[in-house]
């Protein structure tokens, strides 16, 4: 049902601060950037390491657009650091079935539009151990559904 982690989500209050860090510490390059407006963030993909399933897992950096946006939200309550876990999937719509079906909270009942082209649902953090948790079919993902 899960194939790999596909990223950790990282909240902090300046992407490009942030990044550097990675570059500087751990010689990681951002492979992707985008804005999700629907999701409230500007977001930064630094590829780890290949997985068994043939992507990448990722560290994901997130800083908000809007100060009532969820990631805004946790950074005032928290402070920056571990925001999110991400699991990849073949069928993120199946799988938020499957798990919505053993009593956790789905909070995106349709996927919605994730990371160049992935699709995303959210698991309620207090449904998951206290860890907000992401379902994620990444776009080519799907070549891999039986
Ligand atoms: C909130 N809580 C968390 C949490 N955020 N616990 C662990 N990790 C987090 N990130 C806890 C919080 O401490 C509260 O606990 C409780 O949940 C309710 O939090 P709240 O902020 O007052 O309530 P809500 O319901 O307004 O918001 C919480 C949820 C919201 C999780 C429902 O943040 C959400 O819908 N998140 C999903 C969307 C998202 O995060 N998007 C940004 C990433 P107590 O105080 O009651 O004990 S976008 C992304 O990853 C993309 C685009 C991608 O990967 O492609
Ligand atoms: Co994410």
């Amino acid at each position: 049902m899960l194939t790999r982690i596909d990223h950790v989500g990282i909240a902090c209050h300046d992407l490009e601060a942030t990044a550097e860090f990675y570059r500087r510490v751990y010689g990681l390059e951002v492979a992707h950037e985008e804005v999700n407006e629907e999701q409230g963030v500007r977001e930064a993909m630094l590829r780890v390491g290949g997985t068994a399933d043939g992507h990448w897992a990722c560290v994901q950096l997130l800083q908000p657009l809007t100060d009532d946006s969820p990631v805004a939200k946790f950074l005032q309550r928290n402070g920056e650091g571990v925001h999110h876990v991400a699991f990849g999937t073949a069928d993120v719509a199946a799988t938020a079935e499957t798990v919505g079906q053993r009593g956790v909270r789905v909070l995106d009942p349709e996927p919605r539009h994730g990371t160049a082209g992935s699709r995303i649902t959210f698991l309620h953090p207090k449904d998951c151990g206290g860890v907000l948790t992401e379902l994620v079919e990444a776009a080519d993902d799907s070549a891999a559904k039986s």
